[in-house]
C-alpha cells in the first residue's frame, strides 16, 4: 500500500509517520472505510535498533491510526536480532527496546499487538515489557512455517503453553502462509488454546514475477476462505501480506454473521522449554534430580568453582537416559545463588530442549530464573505457609509456571494423609485468590523416610491417591527421601516409586541415571498399557546396556552435536596432541556438522541447537588453529581474497580454508561473510589480487556467487575458486568459476598450480 503511494526501495516505512503522515493516514483510512474495526499502527519495525527517534515515530503513528476513529492496535514486530544464546542480544536489552515502544505508544492505543513474531524468547521479553509498562490488552500473533514451527523451533503447543502462562489476552497466526495453508495450523491452535484467537494470513503464497512479489488470492476468494477459517472459532480476523482494503471489505461481509467465539478453559497442566512441551496427562513424567548439590561433594565443588560444564553434563546425561524435565537446584550457602541460577538456566536452555524445574527457596533467584527462562517452567516450590504462598504465587501468576506445592505449613509436616490433604486444600483456595488455576499446581505429599516411621510410605501413598482421585490435581514426589538412612537405597526407592505410580503419581523426581529407577518406570509403563509394543521398555534396556560400557565420556563429535562448547574445547585440546589438524576437521568437525545439518533439514533439531553446534565447532577450530605449526612455508607474497558471498553468513568452512592457505605462506585478505559483490571487486582492484576464493553454503546464495564471479571477470583479470557444501564441480563450471575446490587441501593445491603458472 505504501509502495503504491511512493515508498522507495530501501526506505523505512515507519519514517513516513513523520515525513509523510498523510500518506500513512490514507492507508489507514482505506482500511477503516473497508470496515476494519481495528487499525494497526505503522510501527512494525520502529525500535531503537533502527531509529534514534522512536518516541516521535510511535506517537505520530498512534495519532494517525486514531484519526480513523477505530480501535488502535500498537503494532510491534520482531527486533531483527536473535537473543542470546542464539544471537547476541540480551533478554533485558530486548525488554528495554520493547519497553521504549510501549511507553511511547500506550496512550492512545487500545491494544498492544505483537505480530509476525518468530521467537518465543523475544515474545516473552516483549510481553513482560507490555505487562510492566501498560495496562493494555496484549495480543500476540506468530509466523509459523508450513512445518508448524517458529524460526527458533517452537511448535504450536509450546507457543500456546508459554503465552497462556504469561497471561496474554489473545494469540494467533499471521503472515508466511495463505488461508489454505494456515487452516490446519489454526485448527490445531484452536484445539490447544483457551484464549481468543487472531488470524491474519497472506493473500496466498508470494511469487516473484519480473522481480515483483505478487499474491494470487483475490478479495472474493480470500473472503470465502476466511469464512471457513473463522468458523473454527476465531475472535479477530484480517489480512497480512498481499491483502488490500478490497480483501478486508470482502472479508467483513463474508464473516459478519459468524459469532464471536468464547473459548472454554481447557485446564491442561503443561510446561515447556523453548521448543518442546511436556503435558501432565496419563503418562507419568520423570524429573531428573541430579542438578542438586545435596549430598554431592563433587557438585558442591563445581558450584564453588562456577563450573557450568559440570551442570551441562548432568543435564545432557539425564536427558539421554530419558528424563522429561530437569530439576535445577544450585543453592549453596557460600555462593551467590541468584547469579548461579541465572548462569545455570542460561547454559542449560542453550544445550537442552527439556523444560526445567526451577528449584530454589531464594525468592530473588526464583524471580530471576522465572524471568529469563525461555518457556513455561516448573517451579519448586511453594508450601502452605502464608509467607510462602504470598511471596511465590504472585511470581507464578506473573511469569506463568506449574508450581510444586509441598503439603506442609507453619505447623510442619502432618503425620497423616488427612493432614497433608487439608494443607493441599488450603493451597488450592489461596492460589485461586491469586487467579491461579489448580491445573497449574502439582502437589507433593512428601515422602518421609521409613527408617524412622514404618507408616510413612503408606500415609504418603494414601495422600497421593486422594489428591489424584478426589481433588483432581496432579501429584509429584521426591522419591528417594523414602529410603534415607537405609542400606541398598535404590531397592527401596524403586519399589516405592512403583507403588506411587500405581497410586496415580503424575511425576517423580528421581535419578534417571539409576537403572533400577528407570527399569521400574519402563516396566510400570509397559504393564499399565502405556507403552505400545513395549517399545520404550525395550529401548530403555538397550540404552542401559549401551551406557554401561560407554561410561560418561563425551567425544568431540558428540560435544559439537550437542552444542557443548566447553566440552568441545577440552576434547580438541586432547585430540591435537595425537592427531593432525585436517584429520580432526574431516573426521570429527565435519561429520558432526553434517549430522546437525541433516537434523535441521529434517526438522529434528532447530536453529538454536544448530547455532550452539556451530559455536562449539568454531571453538574447537580455534584450538586446532592455535596448535597448527605457524608459517610452515615462507611467505610467498601471493595474495588471495576470501569471502563468503552476499546473503550467506556461513563462514566456518571459509575460515578453515583461510588458515590452511596462510599455513602455506599465502597472504589471505579475508573479507568475512555476507560480502556484497562490489566490496569484493573493490578489494581485488585495491590490492592487485590475482586469485579470489568464494564460499557459498546455500542454494539461495549461489546466484550471488555467480554475480560476483561475473563482476570479477568483467572488471579484473583475477581468477575465482569456489567452494562450499552446496557446490559441485559441474555447478561451479555452470556459474563460470575458474576452479572448484571440494575442501581446504584442494584449495591449496589449486593455488599452488595457479601461481606457478602465473610466473
Ligand atoms: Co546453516 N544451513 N543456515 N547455519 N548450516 C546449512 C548450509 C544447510 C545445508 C542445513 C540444512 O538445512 N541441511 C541449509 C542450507 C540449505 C540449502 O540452501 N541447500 C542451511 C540453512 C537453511 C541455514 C539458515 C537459512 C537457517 C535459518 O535461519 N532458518 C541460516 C542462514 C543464514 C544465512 O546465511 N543468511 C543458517 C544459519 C546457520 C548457523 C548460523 C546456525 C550456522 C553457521 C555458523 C557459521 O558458519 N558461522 C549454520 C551451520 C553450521 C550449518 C551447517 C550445519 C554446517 C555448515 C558448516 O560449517 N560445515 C550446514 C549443513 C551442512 O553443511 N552439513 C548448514 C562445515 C564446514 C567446514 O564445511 O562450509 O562445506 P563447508 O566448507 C568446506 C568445503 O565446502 C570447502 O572447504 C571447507 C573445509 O573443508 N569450502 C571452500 C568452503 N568454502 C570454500 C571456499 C573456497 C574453497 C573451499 O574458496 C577458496
Amino acid at each position: 500500500m505504501l509502495q503504491a503511494r511512493g515508498l522507495k526501495a530501501g526506505e523505512l516505512p515507519e519514517a513516513l509517520n513523520l515525513k509523510n503522515p498523510e500518506m500513512v493516514y490514507s492507508v489507514h483510512d482505506a482500511y477503516a472505510d473497508a470496515g476494519a474495526d481495528i487499525i494497526s499502527t505503522n510501527t512494525f519495525g520502529a525500535n531503537s535498533l533502527k531509529f534514534d527517534n522512536v518516541k516521535e515515530i510511535v506517537c505520530a503513528a498512534v495519532g494517525l491510526a486514531k484519526r480513523t476513529g477505530k480501535k488502535v492496535a500498537l503494532d510491534i514486530g520482531p527486533l531483527g536480532k536473535l537473543l542470546r544464546p542464539s544471537g547476541d542480544l540480551l533478554f533485558e536489552e530486548a525488554y528495554e527496546l520493547y519497553k521504549e515502544v510501549i511507553l511511547a505508544g500506550k496512550d492512545g492505543a487500545d491494544i498492544i499487538f505483537f505480530e509476525t513474531m518468530t521467537d518465543l524468547y523475544e515474545i516473552k521479553a516483549g510481553v513482560l515489557a507490555a505487562k510492566e509498562n501498560s495496562n493494555l490488552p496484549i495480543f500476540v500473533s506468530m509466523m509459523f512455517d508450513s512445518n508448524e514451527r517458529l524460526l527458533t523451533g517452537a511448535d504450536i503447543e509450546t507457543a500456546v503453553t508459554m503465552l497462556e502462562g504469561l497471561g496474554v489476552d489473545a494469540i494467533g497466526l499471521n503472515c508466511g502462509l495463505g488461508p489454505d495453508e494456515m487452516f490446519p495450523l489454526a485448527k490445531k491452535m484452536r484445539s490447544l488454546t483457551s484464549l481468543p484467537m487472531i488470524l491474519n494470513p497472506n493473500a496466498g503464497l508470494p511469487r516473484s514475477v519480473d522481480g515483483k512479489t505478487v499474491f494470487d488470492i483475490d478479495a472474493e476468494s480470500f473472503a470465502e476462505k476466511m469464512q471457513k477459517i473463522a468458523s473454527l472459532g476465531v475472535s479477530y480476523i484480517g489480512g497480512c501480506c498481499g491483502t488490500t482494503p478490497k480483501h478486508i471489505q470482502a472479508l467483513v461481509s463474508s464473516c459478519k454473521e459468524i459469532e464471536s467465539f468464547v473459548p472454554e478453559n481447557k485446564k491442561v497442566t503443561r510446561v515447556s522449554s523453548y521448543s518442546k512441551t511436556v503435558v501432565f496427562d496419563e503418562k507419568p513424567i520423570i524429573i531428573g534430580e541430579r542438578i542438586n548439590p545435596t549430598g554431592k561433594k563433587l557438585f558442591k565443588e563445581a558450584l564453588r568453582n562456577k563450573d557450568i560444564g559440570y551442570i551441562i553434563n548432568e543435564g545432557v546425561s539425564q536427558k539421554e537416559r530419558g528424563a522429561h524435565i530437569l530439576d535445577v537446584n544450585v543453592g549453596l550457602p557460600e555462593i551467590d545463588e541468584n547469579e548461579m541460577m541465572y548462569s545455570a538456566v542460561e547454559a542449560l536452555q542453550g544445550v537442552t530442549d527439556l523444560p526445567l524445574q526451577i528449584d530454589t527457596a531464594d525468592i530473588k533467584a526464583m524471580e530471576t530464573a522465572l524471568r529469563m527462562y525461555n518457556g513455561k517452567p516448573m517451579l519448586n516450590s511453594v508450601n502452605g505457609k502464608e509467607e510462602s504462598m504470598n511471596s511465590v504465587f504472585p511470581l507464578v501468576k506473573k511469569y506463568g509456571a506449574v508450581v510444586v506445592c509441598l503439603c506442609l505449613d507453619e505447623s510442619g509436616i502432618p503425620k497423616t494423609a488427612e493432614g497433608r490433604i487439608k494443607i493441599a486444600e488450603k493451597i488450592i483456595a489461596k492460589a485461586e485468590e491469586y487467579g491461579i488455576d489448580k491445573s497449574d499446581l502439582i502437589f507433593d505429599a512428601l515422602a518421609m523416610t521409613i527408617s524412622t516411621d514404618s507408616q510413612s510410605a503408606n500415609e504418603t501413598l494414601k495422600a497421593v491417591r486422594y489428591l489424584n482421585d478426589n481433588l483432581g490435581v496432579k501429584t509429584i514426589l521426591g522419591v528417594s527421601n523414602i529410603s534415607f538412612g537405609l542400606p541398598e537405597r535404590e531397592t527401596v526407592n524403586s519399589a516405592f516409586f512403583n507403588m506411587a505410580l500405581s497410586n496415580g503419581l503424575s511425576a517423580g523426581i528421581i535419578n534417571p541415571l539409576s537403572d533400577a529407577m528407570m527399569n521400574t518406570y519402563h516396566a510400570f509403563m509397559a504393564l499399565r498399557g502405556l507403552d505400545e509394543n513395549c517399545e520404550s521398555y525395550i529401548a530403555n534396556v538397550s540404552k542401559t546396556q549401551a551406557v554401561q560400557p560407554a561410561s560418561q565420556q563425551v567425544d568431540l563429535k558428540t560435544a559439537i552435536i550437542k552444542g557443548m562448547k566447553q566440552k568441545a574445547v577440552e576434547c580438541t585440546q586432547e585430540l591435537v596432541k595425537t592427531k593432525d589438524s585436517l584429520e580432526i576437521i574431516n573426521g570429527e568437525i565435519m561429520p558432526a556438522l553434517d549430522f546437525v545439518g541433516e537434523g535441521f533439514e529434517k526438522n529434528r533439531i532447530f536453529l538454536p541447537q544448530l547455532l550452539m553446534s556451530a559455536e562449539s565447532a568454531k571453538a574447537s577450530f580455534e584450538i586446532i588453529k592455535a596448535s597448527m605449526p605457524k608459517d610452515t612455508e615462507e611467505k610467498k607474497g601471493e595474495k588471495i581474497i576470501l569471502a563468503t558471498v552476499h546473503g550467506d553468513i556461513h563462514d566456518i568452512g571459509k575460515n578453515i580454508v583461510k588458515v590452511l592457505l596462510e599455513n602455506y605462506g599465502y597472504d589471505v585478505i579475508d573479507l568475512g561473510k555476507d560480502v556484497p559483490e562490489e566490496k569484493v571487486i573493490e578489494a581485488v582492484i585495491d590490492n592487485g589480487v590475482k586469485l579470489v576464493g568464494l564460499s557459498a553454503l546455500m542454494t539461495t546464495t549461489v546466484p550471488a556467487m555467480e554475480r560476483t564471479i561475473e563482476l570479477v571477470h568483467k572488471n579484473t583479470d583475477a581468477k575465482v575458486i569456489v567452494g562450499g557444501a552446496v557446490l559441485t564441480k559441474s555447478y561451479a563450471e555452470m556459474i563460470n568459476a575458474d576452479f572448484y575446490a571440494a575442501d581446504a587441501t584442494e584449495t591449496v593445491k589449486i593455488a599452488k598450480i595457479y601461481f606457478k603458472n602465473l610466473k
